[in-house]
């Protein structure tokens, strides 16, 4: 007999639909685990939606307050996928509610939010583990066991990119529910947070820890009217951000990410080169994995294309045969499966909230560095 695992989902938008699918799909897919979870309830404000949503998806009940879903005792798991204003709070309570809690990206809007989630989650012990479900593609779990390998050498260079297009209209509204990510206090920042942090998770799983950061970032259209107040507000969050770094492997680091870069609407990219190789990857492909190897023969030396859809590359002898692709959405799945994996193991699930931290402490530093105009230390804890 499998053991359940009760989830209790706060947030039903684009994440709340693709976590489910995950929860969903797992057991079909990973019949070796000795964990299923249950779609227990759903939660969200507002009555109407939520009760559809729990229909659609399989929930067995909904709520549409928070407290009251954590305060369930037959809820295990708490799923936070609301804006990220609210992260900390939901995290803080299912903490001390002795509750595991998977929560989406970024951990919170800033560090010191982020700090007192992984203080609460830490005194309480409970399980825990942060959806940077990049990591869990194919092509770039492969990419991580390549750079461990050894492989490339010495890194020199890591770059990424993520690039979309869909803030350019200035007439686009900030806040409310389809435009949270915009409004700085629901979200915390623009483009560093929802987008270069996807960039910094993979880039320090790869390459190791940033040093420090040198940024620059713009807002390109300066006011827009709010949702909430119905008033032209100035925009707080950054649009565009570049910036460089070191990392502490003594590589340099290049990341630009932008909603207005017309024609991409999620370009996810990065590069690492080393002494004796490199890696690229592009989530428009991204079951592909290209890698440069400086030992071929030289003749024969050139950019090898890899088709990561093999059974003895990772995940994939859960899935097809050789050849046939998966998406987006199965990253999810193997991140539920992992979780459900590390609870047999007793090991933490990573990104665990301790390393989704990490990536916290290179957003803030970004965002401080693009104000104050300096290099900016990652080690530094601000007030
Ligand atoms: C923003 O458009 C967004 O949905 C991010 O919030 C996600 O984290 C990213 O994976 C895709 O783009």
């Amino acid at each position: 007999m499998k053991k359940e695992i009760r989830i209790g989902l706060v947030g039903c938008g684009f994440m709340g639909r693709t976590h489910t699918n995950g929860y969903k799909r797992v057991g079909d897919f990973f019949p070796e685990l000795n964990y299923r979870p249950i779609l227990k309830a759903v939660c969200a404000r507002n009555k109407e939606k939520v009760a559809a949503f729990a229909q659609q998806w399989g929930y067995e009940s909904y709520e549409t307050d928070w407290n009251r879903l954590i305060a369930r005792d037959d809820i295990d798991a708490i799923d936070i996928c609301t804006p990220n204003n609210m992260h900390a709070e939901i995290a803080i309570a299912a903490a001390k509610a002795g509750k595991m809690i998977l929560c989406e990206k970024p951990l919170a809007r800033t560090l010191p939010e982020a700090a007192s989630m992984v203080k609460a989650i830490e005194q309480a012990r409970v399980k825990n583990t942060v959806w940077y479900n990049y990591r869990r593609i194919p092509a770039v779990t492969l990419a991580k066991k390549i750079v461990d390998s050894g492989k490339l050498g010495r890194i020199f260079h890591y770059r990424a990119n993520f690039l979309q297009d869909w803030t350019i209209n200035e007439h686009l509204p900030q806040g409310g529910k389809a435009f949270w990510r915009m409004d700085a206090n629901a979200a915390g920042s623009g483009v560093t947070g929802d987008l270069l942090a996807h960039c910094i998770d993979t880039a320090m799983w790869l390459n190791g820890a940033i040093k420090d950061v040198s940024a620059v970032t713009e807002t390109f259209v300066k006011q827009r009217m709010h949702e909430e107040t119905g008033r032209l507000q100035d925009v707080k969050i950054d649009d565009a951000c570049i910036f460089h770094c070191h990392f502490e492997n003594g590589s340099l680091g290049l990341f630009e990410s932008t909603r207005y870069a017309r024609g991409h609407k999620a370009l996810y990219t990065f590069e690492i080169n080393g002494e004796h190789g490199s890696l690229k990857w592009d989530l428009h492909d991204l079951n592909r994995l290209d890698y440069f190897n400086h030992r071929d023969e030289s003749e024969l030396r050139g950019w090898r294309s890899i088709l990561v859809t093999d059974g003895d590359q990772p995940y994939m002898d859960k899935w097809w045969v050789p050849g046939l692709s998966i998406g987006y959405e199965h990253s999810f799945v193997h991140q539920v499966a992992d979780f459900l994996h590390s609870l047999e193991s007793g090991q933490a699930c990573a990104p665990s909230f301790r390393d989704a931290l990490e990536t916290q402490k290179v957003c803030e530093a970004v965002l401080h560095s693009a104000s104050s105009g300096q290099w900016q230390q990652t080690d530094v804890v601000w007030a």
